[in-house]
């Protein structure tokens, strides 16, 4: 069949069989995936053992809840933010931190803090290096927010996020800290160490077929926002991880590369009322104001509330 063909077959039994309601939005979405599916099949002459194999990945993919980790693995989530800043940059939005994706490890609910959060729940606290992030939030004129959110989350020294990983407790690495009147945060942390796809799981059994590693280097989440700023989704990623710009989910990007400094004098320690060397990170914010013109940065998916 030729397009044309493929596109009156789908409109004769998507669209001219409609005795109900139509969601124009959902029909012209339907219609157009349809078509394209139609002429892909076509095009690679894909058999129907093939479609059904795929079919069966997708029903895995989602029982196992690793829709959302496939699509940061294929690109599909750093797509969508290429094209958002397309859009701010069509629509004379400039400066800010820069967005990258949320991923699908996010859990709201995080315990709430102004200025200071100790984040990990000290188990891991003889197995890796303390880490202290620090940073202030400002407009992009360098005015602070005092108040704003910054809500962090990061994986443990096996890679794993709290929630997701039932072997650790609650909330541990994942907190909501308030900027002080200076607009500043600190966060109390241990050192995280890069995520991994599930070896067995239904991404990496896609990646294989690709090819390709599904490893992260070793990152910070972030959401920040405050009233009358955009609200931004980024994460920085930590110099010197042999996946920095190697990342399966190609999350890092220029301007949200992190550098861990060490810190092992007295002064220093004391400082921060610990007893060993540290690692010490700093993390500002730059929030743009929210306009009219600017496209929304709320991002509506199903998160996990704990
Ligand atoms: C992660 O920690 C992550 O940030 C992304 C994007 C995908 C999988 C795991
Ligand atoms: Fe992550």
């Amino acid at each position: 069949m030729n397009r044309q063909e493929i596109d009156q077959l789908v409109k004769q039994m998507n669209v001219d069989t409609a005795t109900g309601p139509v969601d124009a939005r959902v029909q012209q979405i339907v219609v157009r995936l349809l078509g394209d599916l139609f002429q892909a099949i076509e095009d690679l002459d894909i058999s129907q053992t093939e479609l059904w194999k795929g079919l069966e990945y997708f029903t895995d993919a989602g029982q196992a809840n690793e829709l959302g980790l496939l699509a940061a693995g294929l690109g599909l989530e750093h797509y969508l933010d290429l094209r958002a800043d397309e859009a701010d940059a069509k629509a004379g939005i400039t400066g800010g931190t820069p967005r990258t994706i949320e991923g699908p490890l996010y859990v709201a609910g995080a315990p709430e803090s102004i200025g200071f959060a100790r984040m990990d729940d000290g188990t891991e606290s003889d197995k890796v290096d303390t880490l202290f992030i620090e940073g202030t939030v400002t407009d992009t004129e360098g005015n602070v927010i005092e108040g704003a959110k910054v809500e962090v989350w990061h994986a443990n020294s096996l890679g794993n996020y709290s929630f997701f990983d039932k072997s650790q407790s609650d909330f541990n690495l994942r907190r909501t800290i308030l900027a002080d009147n200076a607009g500043h945060y600190v966060a109390q942390t241990t050192m995280p160490v890069g995520y991994g796809c599930p070896p067995e799981g239904t991404t990496q059994a896609v990646l294989n077929k690709l090819g390709r590693h599904g490893n992260r280097p070793s990152h910070v989440h972030y959401f920040v926002s405050a009233p009358g700023y955009r609200k931004l989704t980024t994460q920085f990623n930590i110099e010197g991880d042999q996946y920095l710009w190697d990342d399966f989910a190609f999350a890092t990007r220029e301007g949200l590369v992190a550098t861990a400094t060490d810190v092992n004098d007295a002064e220093g320690m004391a400082k921060r009322n610990v007893d060993k060397p540290f690692k010490h990170i700093t993390f500002n914010v730059e929030l743009v104001k929210e306009s009219a013109q600017a496209p929304t940065t709320e991002i509506d998916r199903r998160r996990v509330s704990a």
